[in-house]
């Protein structure tokens, strides 16, 4: 008998994914274990060069029974031409990720069959049995469907509350070749989610998975990095929870069983769930890098942004944190997000002051973005009628030409599509104070980035300045004509990427 197929999609974006969708390892086990063949194709996979044509001959070759396309609400106008392009030749179109647990009906209309809403674990193991025993959908729960025309919204599926009893993800089914060009580039499988959701209330995120935390035990994530490293020889772990540090114990735990075994990670966190005795744990265990959504150090926009209820607390404790783990030399990365309408720009220059003053310790680079109202969250459902960009995802035209991104974007302007998206109207004062506050954290960015690479100082002011002139003169170019730009630092981007794997130095 033929066997059932199942084909995963991610469409292209511009922004390249560095690591293979977790999304696709969890689903792919389920389908695997319901007696699926399961094919993944990530357009958006940093090195896959297929087109939405090759995903056509793709379908009619391989006669999938199912084509399930994941979809990020920055992704959705990317995801739609895909979809229309496929639809003809699809059985059954199937949708899920976070723009469809929010907008189920639109991908409805743009030509899916059923949409997957939330965490699917659980709704997609009963639909792919009901799919194969030919049973109606109407009882299953989590999706969203059309039946004779009409909408049909069968409710929420129960939240997974017990993690260690859904499988260890498989990365299997993806292509190494997508996503490894440099041997050090085997650490972009070494993905863990281990926990789920986030008790936080930011009125700029939408959690998919609840406000519900839970998380794997101490015991599950270490047999995950075991498996991690028995099967892809991968040494560095990246954690990519939301919240990864806020059950002390479980951290504690799982510290003491790394120690001692040679294996170096890194986790975003939240600034509130940390303290000086656990980042040396940390430390001990292996821990190299940190991610703190740290956002800003207004004391206004962290109160608007529910961030904390004490901001005087909230900088200084991110103060101390900051100097606890250069003191333990732990890398650090700090997000910031500014642009919200309440925004001034004297409140930016304080931030310049405050990137100014912390730069020293974020020694792993600034990130962040400036902010993209996601549906869902507070900040979309506020303002969108108000400012006009209600369904901006479906409106907002790309910026850029066949998806490239200039050179100055690479490192030292990363966000400078976001300004230039401009959502609140900035006026030229808060435009320009917030263009300069990007570009000063980026130029910090460029010089760790030498740094880390180079031990030689004279060398390090070298290549810094030299990636500083070349960031402001793709600027140049690119405001005269982005061809132009394309044509002269394209391959200059492409010989930069080389270095970025080259060994840095461990002193920070
Ligand atoms: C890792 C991560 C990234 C990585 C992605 C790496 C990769 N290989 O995928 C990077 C750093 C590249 C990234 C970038 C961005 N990210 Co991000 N990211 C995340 C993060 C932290 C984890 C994603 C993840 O793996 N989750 C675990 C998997 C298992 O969950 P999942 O994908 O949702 O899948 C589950 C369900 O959705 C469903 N499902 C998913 N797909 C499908 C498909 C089918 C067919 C079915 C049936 C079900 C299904 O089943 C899965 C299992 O339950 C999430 C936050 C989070 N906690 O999820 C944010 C998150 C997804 N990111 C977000 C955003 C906004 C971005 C950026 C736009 C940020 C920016 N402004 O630049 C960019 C967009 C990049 C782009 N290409 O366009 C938002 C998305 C909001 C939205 N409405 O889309 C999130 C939710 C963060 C937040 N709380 O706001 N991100
Ligand atoms: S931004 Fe971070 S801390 Fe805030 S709700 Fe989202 S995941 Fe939680």
């Amino acid at each position: 008998m033929k066997k059932n197929k199942i084909l995963f999609l991610k469409a292209r974006t511009g922004m390249d994914d560095p690591s293979p969708p977790m999304s696709f390892s969890f689903l792919g086990r389920i389908a695997e274990e319901e007696g699926f063949e399961v094919l993944v194709e990530n357009l958006n996979a940093q090195y896959n060069e297929k087109t939405n044509e090759d995903i056509v001959e793709l379908i009619k070759k391989e006669e999938p029974t199912i084509v399930g396309v994941h979809i990020f609400t920055n992704a959705a106008k990317y995801s739609y031409e895909l979809m229309k392009k496929i639809k003809p030749y699809c059985k059954l179109l199937i949708v899920g990720g976070p723009h469809p647990t929010i907008c189920p009906e639109e991908t409805l209309e743009m030509g899916a069959d059923v949409a997957f809403v939330g965490e699917a674990e659980i709704s997609f193991r009963k639909f792919l049995k009901n799919i194969k025993g030919n049973k109606s959908l109407k009882n299953l729960k989590g999706i969203v469907f059309q039946d004779n025309k009409k909408i049909i919204k069968t409710g929420k599926e129960e939240v997974i509350f017990d993690l260690d009893k859904i499988p260890i993800p498989d990365k299997r089914f993806n292509r190494k070749s997508d996503y490894i060009k440099i041997k050090d580039e085997i650490n972009n499988f070494g993905q863990i989610l281990s926990t789920r959701g986030c008790p936080g209330r930011c009125t700029y995120c939408f959690s998919l998975f609840s406000k519900c935390y839970r998380y794997m035990s101490a015991q599950k994530v270490f047999e995950e990095i075991m498996d991690l490293k028995k099967t892809y020889g991968i040494n560095f772990i990246n954690f990519i929870d939301d919240a990864f540090t806020i059950n002390k114990e479980r951290l504690i735990e799982l510290c003491d069983l790394l120690m001692g075994k040679n294996i170096e990670w890194s986790c975003a966190t939240r600034v509130d769930f940390l303290n000086k005795e656990l980042i040396i744990k940390m430390g001990k265990a292996g821990c190299k890098m940190i991610n703190f959504g740290v956002e800003s150090a207004l004391p206004e926009t962290l109160l608007k942004m529910k961030k904390t209820a004490n901001p005087k607390w909230y900088v200084e404790h991110t103060d101390n944190l900051l100097k606890w783990c250069y003191e333990e030399k732990i890398r650090v990365a700090v997000n910031i997000l500014t642009g919200f309408p309440w925004e001034t720009a004297e409140g930016m220059k304080e931030m310049q002051k405050y990137i100014n003053k912390t730069k020293k310790y974020v020694t792993s680079g600034f990130y962040g973005g400036i902010l993209q109202p996601q549906p869902g969250t507070e900040m979309y459902t506020e303002y969108a009628k108000e400012y006009g960009f209600e369904k901006w995802w479906l409106q907002k035209r790309s910026i850029f030409k066949d998806d490239y991104r200039p050179f100055f974007m690479a490192y030292y302007h990363q966000y400078w599509d976001h300004l230039q998206n401009n959502f609140f109207n900035f006026d030229k004062d808060k435009f320009r104070e917030i263009d300069k506050l990007y570009k000063l954290m980026g130029k910090w960015n460029l010089y760790i980035f030498t740094k880390r690479r180079f031990k030689n100082p004279f060398i390090i002011q070298f290549i810094y300045q030299g990636l500083f002139l070349l960031s402001n003169i793709s600027i140049i170019l690119y405001k005269l004509s982005p061809r132009l730009e394309k044509r002269i630092l394209e391959r200059i981007k492409k010989f930069g990427y080389k270095f970025k794997f080259r060994k840095g130095s461990e002193e920070l």
